[in-house]
């Protein structure tokens, strides 16, 4: 009994290391609030499966959702202006490819997630692909989501740049 209950944890047991869990958090200009849930992260053979379990807001909304470069959620000065999350700086970017076209275009901000989908009742649970990210990428960066959708283009302005809805910081590991 005790060795097939040990066989059982070996076969459920994945070969890559641990998911990533970031808790995800609405911002404002005064700092971070109430918690809205966690987004989860796992590589596949597809890329990476990113897994929202959010709640609480818009319904039936669509927002913009990225990795950004800096691994802080604070209210910062951008342009002037002081912003939710403004700490986190702009999308990572670390090929510098310098232009916002998506998940789906090799020439692109590394962190450009797929849009965030949230149902009529406030909740975002279904999960997407972003097949250029790996695990490995998002330690000692932040999770963003934004007001409103992403037309994965720099016009008329950055797309998915809407104003910064919640955070969730990736620690160092
Ligand atoms: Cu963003
Ligand atoms: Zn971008």
């Amino acid at each position: 009994m005790k060795r097939l209950l040990l066989a059982a944890l070996v076969a459920y047991t994945p070969l890559s290391m641990a998911d990533v869990t970031v808790d995800v958090h609405k911002v404002n200009t005064q700092g971070s609030g109430d918690s809205i849930g966690t987004v989860t992260f796992k590589d596949t053979q597809y890329g990476l499966l990113v897994t929202p379990d959010l709640k609480g807001l818009p319904a039936n909304s669509v927002h913009g959702f990225h990795v950004h470069e800096n691994a802080s959620c604070d209210p910062a000065e951008v342009d002037g202006k002081m912003t939710p999350a403004g700490a986190a700086g702009g999308h990572f970017d670390p090929e510098n490819a310098a232009t916002h076209q998506g998940p789906y275009v090799e020439e692109s901000h590394l962190g450009d997630l797929p849009v965030l989908i949230v149902d009529d009742q406030g909740n975002a649970t279904k999960p997407v692909l972003a097949p250029r990210l790996k695990e490995s990428n998002l330690a000692g960066h932040a999770l963003m989501i934004h007001e409103g959708g992403d037309n994965y283009s720099d016009k008329p302005k950055l797309g998915g740049g809407g104003s910064r809805l919640a955070c969730g910081v990736f620690s160092q590991q």
